[in-house]
């Protein structure tokens, strides 16, 4: 059994929102195909959602004097800073108009906690909590995972990167991520480092690469 994973596609990551990753909407018709293609083909269709209380630690605006795009150490762990997003109830944590949310078969909310961010789908970054991921997807029957979304260098590497750790054969499709690149070459480096982790790459219509 196959499943899709749609990563974080919401307004707040798309142009006009607060944390807008480039080009971020060009990931919606991507995702939405690939959503139709899954259930067209019997597979499980999930989708992540960063979901953060108005005080979490990794708002710039938590801190004082601290810029977005800087490192602090939050609870004994790296953290960069970002702008204020996807915070509970707003419009910016929901998912796209566009986003063909009815194919979505679950949700796994991610980034609760306020003292610890959760980039990955599976686990927050300290590894304390699981969000049931695995769980879920283990008791459906699920052996291999396909990831896309947003933003590649964040939270589609991190749950790839966690998707193959536990296991299911993971694929990351490319063209349907964009990465925030806060440094020049960050989308490189992490497609180099899921390719060492034995995620395939692949681009839609494309056979993998590696
Ligand atoms: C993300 C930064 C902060 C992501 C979430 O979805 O990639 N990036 N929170
Ligand atoms: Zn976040």
């Amino acid at each position: 059994m196959n499943a899709l994973i749609v990563v974080d596609v919401q307004n707040d990551f798309l142009p006009g929102g607060s944390l807008a990753v480039p080009d971020g909407q060009a990931v919606i018709p991507i995702a939405n195909a690939a959503m139709e293609n899954a259930k067209r083909s019997g597979s499980i269709v999930v989708a992540t959602q960063d979901r953060h209380p108005r005080n979490h630690g990794s708002f710039a605006s938590q801190h004082e004097n601290a810029d977005i795009g800087s490192v602090i150490e939050l609870d004994g762990l790296d953290q960069v800073l970002w702008s204020d997003h996807c915070v509970a109830d707003t419009p910016g944590v929901a998912f796209p108009e566009a986003l063909r949310t009815d194919l979505i078969d679950r949700v796994f909310p991610k980034g609760g906690d306020p003292m610890v961010d959760s980039y990955s789908g599976f686990f927050d970054n300290g590894r304390r909590h699981s969000t049931g991921l695995a769980e879920f997807l283990r008791d459906q029957g699920v052996t291999s995972v396909t990831v896309l979304g947003l933003a590649t260098d964040y939270c589609v590497k991190f749950t790839a990167l966690d998707a193959a750790a536990e296991g299911f054969n993971t694929t990351l499709l490319l063209d349907g991520s964009r990465g925030v690149n806060l440094n020049p070459g960050d989308v490189d480096a992490a497609v180099a480092e899921l390719c060492d982790h034995g995620v395939h790459i692949k681009r839609v219509e494309e056979t993998n690469q590696c």
